[in-house]
């Protein structure tokens, strides 16, 4: 495979004005009609140049221009294009293919989930579907009929508004969609199949009623109500919010059991992983809840940033995704809590992302170059992404972005455009320059900030220097300061908020503010501060850096209780996790006994003694980080050593707070009780408390707390408490009522996919000796399958990403056992193949004996032949 370079960008030679599509489905083949209106580009040049469509797996069966039948001799073929040459500047190509959605276990271009036919085309997958100019910036107009068998596959949908259907001879039907919305060919769709829907009606700002329809299989059908309210409340929060009213009559979501990745915004035809649709109180997690709510709503909003308005060409894919997921992060938190969503989403962010800036595959938000875009479809272009944009909004205000995303919709309404262009809208609506600001979209790799402080009581002055650098990515060897708005407060002793004016200003403006670091060094001086105040920076995360400040322990506990900033409270706390497990990971790895600092227990004691805080909230207080964050935060990563510091410190704080842990369990788990569950915010808050304080109260081992568990296992009315309970006992030392749970929930679930994949994650993350050898057993296991992109991410992507110690066992088996999944998976399905290899990749953060074991197994896939461009691009970038 060769790399494609942003630089070489050119406009198309040719434009399809119209698509007219024609599929006849049967079960061991299906025929594909184009037709395709045709022009020469204006923009392109003169003269006529050959004409090179793409196409993939396709079997040529006739092709025509202008009507008149092509031979062989008329055209060239290869394994991905067809070149034919026009002979005058419009002109109508005819082809008909032969495709085998049937045998399609790469879930790209036209496939079978189960009984269902089902399209995902972007990013490159609909020449794999007939002979086209697969680019998003040539837009056509659709026109889309569907035959297939009645009985099997009495619904077919296609974009669009329905316009025609009939029935033929044989038993089969057919039906005619239209689009009336010029789109790129990734934003097609297809599918037919034996589905039920459920129905509602949204009447839009303007008054229009339109058709809302989600499509299940029938055992799915009462699990569709909260993807339908969640869908209403997107279409509501996108009027009164960005002013986008929706533009066809009809918005339709299906729900497939095979999907690669989330969801799929195809106009007016969103297709869904149904992990990503189906939800019920009894199935679903709080967690599920919050991620069907959140994906309905990245979908849906896609149909301005992303459709109406579309990418020129891949490079740009922050321009949709960035922006989408900041629009739908916001939405989540109008919805529930402002503060515990941008704390969920940073701890991602921090753990994930920064991981992936740190690695080999390091790129920017606008990458310039890769080989194979699936690969691109990464933390960096859609959260990093989020985050540039969550950083406009911050410099220009709500307002301002507000002025700056209507020009950028009213501007670009039905075209193909870039990063930069966005840019300019947000410049233009607000008169600001961010030229430099634009090194975000180019520049790869986390930002760090050292913040240094000097207090002046003769003059009482405070001056914070930051001194900004970015470490070296791959073909980045040197970064330009990047404009990194920090906000921030300063706090008196009592933990008031001082007022914040800056030297040369005449009167203070405001007690929280954003500073705009654009230099290698730089220094503030405030004035007007009788004491030496104590400093909250990066408020909200402000900005995705590193920074850091040498607070001392006692400094972080009065953060954590003082800081005005939501965010910042659980930041500090989490600050001070980090300097206490680090403590405790260099005396576990000096052999020494381990000691926890008290202060942790402190400080946690206060959050758990105040019930006036919001119980989300001291949920994620007493989260410690994560081993994931753990790892990613280390010089060089001792997995043993962080499994060991931090269960200890986990073991610690269960024996010294386990009365307010057990008060506060039992009062929420009686509250579960008599209530029905409810998918809002309070509910969510109060069963996550109730849960991290089980997961805490199960350390101490005592017979009433398992009692309590298994109490919460089998009587639960919702997989929220009933997979809580399940995970501790999984993790727990109490064999037989962890083998009896286990067995009752799979013979109760057996039949739901999902609540399976619960099962097997949950299996595959405990860090109990033996995880390789239950994973390896469970993929014997009847509800597991290779083929379904769920199922391998729940069990073998969970062991691999989740379990730090089973995975990177010192004998190397995981690796091992990694390399002969993604070995196998190449052949069936090269995008799941390629995102398994991840941990792999991040070879260099261990130590040099596990270095040489992980590169071993790289080595060994790159050496297996035959890779797809998808697993060769990752493998030999990891080992370059
Ligand atoms: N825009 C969608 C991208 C997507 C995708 C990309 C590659 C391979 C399979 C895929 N399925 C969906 C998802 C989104 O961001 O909304
Ligand atoms: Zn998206």
């Amino acid at each position: 495979p060769k790399m494609i370079y942003l630089k070489d960008y050119k406009v198309p030679d040719y434009l399809i004005d119209e698509t007219h599509l024609t599929f006849e489905l049967f079960e061991d083949h299906t025929l594909v009609h184009a037709q395709l209106v045709m022009r020469r580009n204006p923009e392109a040049g003169e003269g006529l140049p050959a004409l090179t469509l793409d196409g993939q797996e396709l079997e040529l069966l006739s092709i025509s221009l202008n009507d008149r039948e092509l031979s062989s001799a008329d055209y060239q073929l290869t394994d991905s294009h067809l070149t034919l040459q026009p002979d005058s500047a419009s002109f109508v190509i005819d082809s008909s293919v032969r495709i085998h959605p049937e045998t399609n276990t790469a879930l790209e271009g036209l496939y079978k989930s189960g009984s269902m036919f089902c399209t995902q085309c972007e990013a490159e997958g609909f020449r794999k579907i007939t002979y086209y100019l697969d680019r998003p910036d040539v837009m056509s107009k659709f026109t889309t009929t569907v035959s297939a068998e009645q009985h099997h596959y009495p619904v077919l949908l296609s974009n669009g508004n329905p316009i025609a259907s009939g029935s033929e001879e044989g038993g089969r039907h057919w039906a005619t969609w239209e689009d009336p919305f010029k789109k790129p060919a990734y934003l097609f769709a297809l599918v037919a199949g034996d589905l039920w829907c459920v129905e509602d009606t949204f009447t839009t700002m303007s008054q229009r009623e339109v058709a809302l329809r989600i499509y299940v299989e029938p055992e799915n059908i009462d699990k569709c109500q909260h993807a339908m309210d969640s869908l209403k409340r997107s279409m509501k929060w996108d009027e009164e919010v960005y002013g986008r009213e929706y533009d066809l009559d009809i918005f339709m979501i299906v729900a497939v059991n095979d999907f690669n990745m989330g969801a799929m915004e195809n106009k007016g035809l969103n297709i869904f992983n149904s992990s990503c649709v189906l939800a019920k109180a009894e199935t679903a997690t709080d967690a599920a809840h919050q991620r069907v709510e959140a994906v309905v709503a990245h979908e849906y909003f896609h149909n301005w940033s992303g459709n109406r308005v579309t990418c020129r060409d891949w490079f740009q894919l922050s321009l949709k995704e960035g922006f989408t997921v900041f629009r739908d992060a916001e939405f989540s938190a109008d919805m529930h809590s402002r503060t515990v969503k941008r704390i969920e989403d940073v701890a991602y962010l921090r753990t994930h992302q920064f991981a992936e800036d740190a690695g080999p595959m390091a790129h920017p938000v606008r990458p310039d170059a890769f080989m194979e875009i699936s690969n691109f479809y990464t933390l960096t272009v859609y959260e990093k992404g989020s985050e540039v944009v969550r950083m406009i909004h911050t410099l220009v205000g709500a307002e301002g972005f507000r002025k700056g995303s209507d020009l950028y919709f009213e501007r670009h309404d039905g075209q193909a455009v870039t990063c930069d262009d966005f840019i300019k809208a947000m410049e233009e609506a607000n008169g600001i320059d961010l030229t430099q600001f634009k090194r975000w979209y180019s520049q790869a790799g986390t930002p760090r900030v050292v913040v240094s402080e000097s207090y002046d009581a003769a003059a009482n002055s405070y001056r914070l220097k930051f001194q900004q650098s970015c470490p070296p990515t791959p073909g980045q060897a040197e970064k330009l300061p990047f404009v990194i708005p920090v906000e921030l407060g300063l706090l008196d002793a009592q933990g008031r908020e001082m007022p914040l004016q800056l030297i040369g200003e005449d009167a203070p403006v405001g007690r929280s503010r954003v500073l705009q670091l654009t230099e290698a060094e730089q220094t503030f001086t405030f004035v007007n501060l009788p004491e030496k105040p104590l400093p909250s920076l990066l408020r909200g995360f402000s900005a995705p850096v590193k920074l850091s400040f040498p607070y001392s322990r006692d400094q972080l506990m009065f953060l954590m209780q003082h800081d005005a900033d939501g965010f910042n409270r659980w930041e500090a706390g989490q600050q001070l996790s980090v300097q206490v497990l680090q403590d405790l990971i260099a005396q576990q790895q000096r052999g020494e006994q381990m000691v926890l600092d008290q202060r942790l227990v402190t400080a946690l004691r206060s959050v758990l003694e105040n019930d006036s805080l919001d119980q989300a909230m001291v949920a994620e207080m007493l989260s410690l980080p994560g081993e994931g964050y753990l790892i990613e935060i280390s010089e060089v990563a001792d997995v043993d050593a962080i499994h060991a510091a931090r269960e200890f410190a986990r073991e610690q704080l269960s024996a010294e707070l386990f009365d307010l842990l057990w008060q506060r369990y039992q009062r929420n788990r009686e509250l579960s009780r008599n209530s029905a569950y409810v998918a809002q915010a309070e509910h969510f808050a109060r069963r996550s408390l109730q849960n991290i304080a089980l997961s805490y109260l199960m350390l101490s081992g005592k017979p009433d707390v398992l009692a309590a568990c298994l109490e919460q296992f089998e009587k639960a009315d919702n997989m929220t408490e009933r997979l809580t309970a399940l995970a501790v006992l999984v993790n727990s030392p109490f064999e037989k009522e962890k083998a009896l749970a286990l067995e009752s929930f799979a013979d109760y679930f057996k039949d739901n996919p999902l609540v399976m994949d619960q099962w097997f994650s949950v299996q595959a993350a405990s860090a109990l000796p033996g995880a390789l050898q239950r994973v390896e057993q469970l993929m014997q296991h009847l509800a597991f399958t290779l083929k379904n992109p769920n199922k391998v991410r729940a069990l073998i992507g969970a062991f691999a990403g989740q379990n730090f110690v089973g995975f990177h066992a010192a004998d190397g088996s995981g690796y091992r056992f990694l390399a002969d999944q993604v070995i196998t998976l190449n052949g069936l399905n090269p995008q799941i193949a390629s995102r398994l290899l991840a941990p792999l990749t991040r070879w260099r953060k261990y130590d040099s004996a596990r270095q040489t074991l992980m590169k071993a197994q790289l080595q060994r896939i790159l050496d297996s032949g035959d890779l797809s461009s998808d697993v060769f691009e990752v493998v030999s970038k990891s080992l370059a």
